[in-house]
């Protein structure tokens, strides 16, 4: 539709309002209650214009064919200033300080010249709030917009903030009035990035001089892939701000990407080379950390071969690193002893989705959530874990879609579910199963799909006969009545959605958990079909899928191409000048007793630390002594480097050039916004410094030639640039070509299996490998919180610790009683593998007989617990499961 602002005629799409179309013009009018990410207000009356002749407000007026806009009708501005003017009568003349690119105010005051001297009106000392670590208030410069309670309710979801007062008394306050860092706030930031005069600011904002340069990258937290803007003030990260647009999480963040970032200059970051010398690790040179490392390797390879040497790389470095890393190894080591933390987290998916659909990738984009009438969310708690994917599936329940949860714990989105299947932890099969049952037994079935599109139907029918809904109900301690409502639910929505996590992967049974999920859309016809929702993965880290995608893995290439498949081997040799071990390699828990049996003889790890991580710590850190060699790049002294031979200090995501891919296969850019401190560098120019010491030269210089000889090499990335990323923005795979887009949208044209057909799979349910007994009576479930990531190593050097500054331990009030504990108080837990100790906080969130705890903190060695149980397909480890006692005291 083409409209007309003042001379100038624009082109906007149909629903568009005028304000919309004078942002299309490129011309600035003032709009205090305005902001793209919320739903129009039409309240604060500062960005009134003439449209065909009447004064209306640009924001709510909607655009239509042909209207001429007046941006300079006298009347208009005269109302529109007036309104600016009453506004700021009440506010004191410091509003006008804050920088104008904070204040969208001080903007307008600028626009229509308005002076100081209109700020001499009432004045509140309504005082500040500055209880919060990162969301600080100035209630006197609060204009009651309303913009921060709107973002809070409509994008982050929370409802935490609201307008208390009359007229112009009026401010916000969070929770119940106290202060701000005791409400449920959850420090998305939201409000702060919306608040249009700084009312709401941050810390490195309340400084007044203006940042100097502003870097757009992708998150290094979670694997959402958030689009951040880093601004910088004399070298240093004064801000990070959500990108206004970025596709995937369209100007949203959470609290750890928005905010904690504190940690790239701590105070003991690694910046110098450490070697082990009489037992302790002291600082070195480069040039004798990188020889050190470089003889060692050698040796070790002349000596024992290069199977004895292995490698973890790093899902928190970029693609162009784990490209790198992993063609090191197979030439420069020669074996194909790689893997990555793919393998404690979404392996399951990977070879569970290869399995059902051919492809390892997730199968539909995050915005299909917006057509979504109905999410089944099994073992996942995106709230906490990806709070922008938790933040958006929020949103499609308050307007209207239902939500069905698996999970043993009420987490946020359980609590608001239609219906909360409250499982025991290995139960998933089962539930699937009995799901699977319901949707046959109530034909609530695509035929056409399931007769054209798919295989194994009459097995998986006749395998859930054995499931029916009381069946199914007692394995996971659920009621039948509620799986039925979930698979009614399921059954009958239009566009049903399926997003899952670590509570169906980390299992000994992770990928039975997977393929029986994924037999729910196959039945339903919800994936590959137009229109369909899909299959999401709830992938982990910043650069998961990336790390596996590159061929961080034992087994298979750059884009899963088999190391085994001799005629891929030969066109990677062919480029690389080397061959190609053709054995497949350890899979990381085999390579721990590998260790042990004195067969791995070197472990190289980067950016992992598999001290605190992985699996029954104990067998971890023999493994380790038992090595002759062991390497870690980090970014801190992590468990792990307690152990190492030679730490290298190691650029974070802040400071490198690349890409990640994030959950949803898009490939995105990350770009550095500041330097990285002391001598610290990248993983990629770690890797070629040591390959050059071992003589050898690994070819592509710079990221973005790595990437491009890794697309040249792999079909489904052919199309992926540094280049086209930087021009066209993020890239799904699979992208054939440079002049193809990529596929959003998997399996559209047939699935990617050898037949073309999706693969239902008719598999029992088997009992996890842990067991309460009577010596370990209680279950232990593991996972995560919001405000800490992972190790910890970053977010602790944060100050979210001021929000959350240690483990607990989450215990049912009822089991608390029978054990003599009182919340707050020390337990010592322990299981057939190690014990540790935590404080236990009472909560019904978790059910009786379960307990919950996260890894976040050394001091509370949460792996210390864990068994040595792994997926039988995969080698993901059991870490939902343990079976441990609890007795008070430490
Ligand atoms: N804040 C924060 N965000 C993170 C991370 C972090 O550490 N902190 N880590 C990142 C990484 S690496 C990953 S992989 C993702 C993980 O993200 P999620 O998969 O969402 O994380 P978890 O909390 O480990 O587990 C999810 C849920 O599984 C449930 N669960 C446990 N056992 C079972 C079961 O048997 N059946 C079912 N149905 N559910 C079960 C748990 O109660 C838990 O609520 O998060 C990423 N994002
Ligand atoms: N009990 C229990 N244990 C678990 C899980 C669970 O649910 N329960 N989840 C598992 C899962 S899903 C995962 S993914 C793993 C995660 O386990 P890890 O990968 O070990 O954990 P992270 O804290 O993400 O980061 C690893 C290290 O990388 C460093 N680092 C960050 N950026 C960079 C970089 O760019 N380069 C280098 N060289 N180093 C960097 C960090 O400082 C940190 O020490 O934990 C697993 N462990
Ligand atoms: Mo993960």
């Amino acid at each position: 539709m083409r409209v007309f602002i003042g001379e100038s005629a624009v082109d906007v799409p149909e629903g568009a309002s005028l304000l919309d179309a004078v942002h299309a013009a490129n011309r600035e009018l003032p709009a205090l209650c305005h902001d793209e990410r919320l739903s129009p207000r039409g309240s604060c009356r500062t960005c009134l214009v003439r449209a065909d002749g009447r004064v209306v407000a640009a924001c709510t007026a909607s655009a239509t064919e042909g209207v001429r806009v007046n941006l300079d009708d006298p009347a208009a501005r005269q109302a529109a200033k007036g309104a600016v003017e009453l506004i700021v009568s009440e506010l004191p003349a410091r509003a006008l300080d804050v920088p104008p690119e904070r204040s969208e105010l001080v903007r307008a005051c600028t626009h229509f010249g308005i002076t100081g001297s209109s700020f001499s009106g009432a004045t509140h000392d309504r005082g500040v709030d500055h209880s919060h670590p990162y969301v600080k208030l100035d209630r006197d410069l609060c204009i009651a917009c309303g913009r921060c309670v709107a973002m809070c309710a409509e994008v982050q979801g929370t409802f935490a903030l609201d307008l208390t007062g009359r007229g112009f008394d009026a401010v916000v306050t969070a929770g119940d009035g106290g202060p701000w860092v005791s409400s449920p706030c959850v420090g998305c930031g939201g409000c702060v990035d919306s608040c249009p005069t700084g009312a709401l600011s941050e810390p490195g904002l309340l400084d007044p001089r203006p940042t100097t340069a502003t870097t757009a990258t992708t998150c290094g937290y979670c694997g959402v892939g958030c689009t951040l803007d880093v601004h910088v003030r004399d070298g240093e990260i004064a801000a990070i701000t959500p990108a206004r647009g970025a596709p995937v999480n369209r100007g949203h963040a959470c609290i750890k990407g928005r905010f904690a970032h504190a940690f790239h200059r701590a105070d003991d970051r690694l910046t110098t080379p450490l070697v082990r010398r009489d037992g302790h690790l002291v600082e070195t040179t480069w040039d004798d950390a990188i020889a050190t490392i470089a003889d060692r390797l050698s040796s070790t390879r002349q000596q024992h071969g290069p199977d004895a040497i292995a490698v973890i790389s790093s899902a928190r470095a970029t693609n162009e690193e784990n490209y790198l890393a992993q063609k090191f190894v197979r030439t420069a080591i020669g074996t194909n002893n790689i893997d990555n933390c793919s393998r404690l987290c979404h392996a399951p998916s990977a070879a569970g989705l290869t399995a059902s659909f051919g492809l390892a990738g997730g199968t539909n984009p995050l915005d299909d959530l917006d057509r979504t009438d109905c999410i089944l969310l099994a073992g996942a708690n995106p709230t906490e874990a990806h709070p922008v994917v938790g933040a958006r599936i929020k949103q499609r329940v308050l307007s209207g879609a239902r939500l069905v949860v698996v999970d043993p714990r009420r987490t946020e989105l359980a609590a608001l579910a239609d219906v909360h299947l409250q499982a025991s932890p290995g139960s998933n099969v089962a539930v699937f199963n009995g799901l699977a049952h319901l949707l046959i037994d109530e034909d609530l079935l695509d035929h056409d799909f399931l007769d054209q599109r798919t295989t194994g139907f009459a097995e998986l029918a006749a395998l859930v006969q054995d499931y029916p809904p009381d069946v199914a109900a007692e394995i996971a301690a659920v009621r039948a009545a509620d799986l039925i409502s979930a698979a009614r639910l399921f059954g009958r929505a239009h566009h049903p959605v399926i997003v899952y996590g670590l509570g169906i992967t980390e299992h000994a049974h992770g990928t039975d958990g997977v393929r029986t999920l994924a037999n729910l859309a196959i039945l339903r016809g919800a994936v590959g079909t137009p229109g369909c929702c899909g299959i999401l993965p709830l992938r982990g880290q910043n650069n998961v899928q990336g790390a596996s995608d590159m061929g961080a893995l034992p087994d298979v290439l750059p884009g899963y191409q088999p190391v085994t498949d001799p005629a891929v081997r030969n066109r990677f040799a062919a480029l690389w000048g080397r061959a190609v071990p053709e054995r497949p390699g350890l899979r990381i828990p085999q390579m721990f007793d590998a260790a042990i049996a004195g067969e791995v003889r070197a472990i190289h790890v980067i950016g992992e630390d598999i001290v605190q991580s992985d699996p029954n710590a104990t067998h971890v850190r023999a493994a380790l002594r038992s090595c002759d060699l062991v390497v870690c790049h980090d970014v801190f002294p992590s468990r792990t480097a307690e152990h190492a031979d030679v730490v290298l200090p190691a650029a974070s995501f802040l400071e490198k050039d690349g890409t990640f891919v994030n959950f949803d296969r898009r490939f995105q850019r990350v770009r550095p916004a500041v330097a990285p401190p002391g001598s610290a560098t990248s993983d990629f120019d770690i890797l070629h410094r040591i390959a050059n010491a071992m003589g050898i030269d690994l070819g592509c210089r710079t990221p973005s030639a790595a990437l491009a000889e890794c697309a040249s090499l792999t079909p489904v990335f052919a199309g992926v640039s540094h280049q086209r990323l930087d021009a066209e923005g993020p890239l799904h795979w699979p992208c054939r070509a440079p002049d193809r887009p990529g596929e959003a949208v998997l399996h559209l044209d047939g699935f990617a299996t050898p037949d073309g057909r999706a693969a239902l799979a008719a598999r029992p349910y088997l009992p996890p490998g842990e067991q309460p007994d009577g010596e370990f009576p209680h279950l232990l479930i593991t996972g995560r919180r919001l405000v800490h990531y992972n190790t910890g190593s970053m977010t602790r050097r944060t100050p979210n610790t001021e929000l959350l500054p240690a483990e607990t331990l989450e215990l049912h009030p009822a089991d608390a009683a029978h054990l003599r504990v009182v919340d707050g108080a020390n337990v010592t837990v322990t299981s057939r593998w190690g014990r540790a100790t935590l404080t236990a906080r009472l909560t019904r969130d978790v059910a009786p007989g379960q307990v919950f705890a996260a890894f976040h903190f050394p001091d509370a060695a949460i792996n210390d617990l864990t068994s040595p149980h792994t997926d039988a397909a995969t080698g993901c480890p059991e870490y939902k499961v343990t079976a441990v006692r609890i007795s008070p005291g430490p």
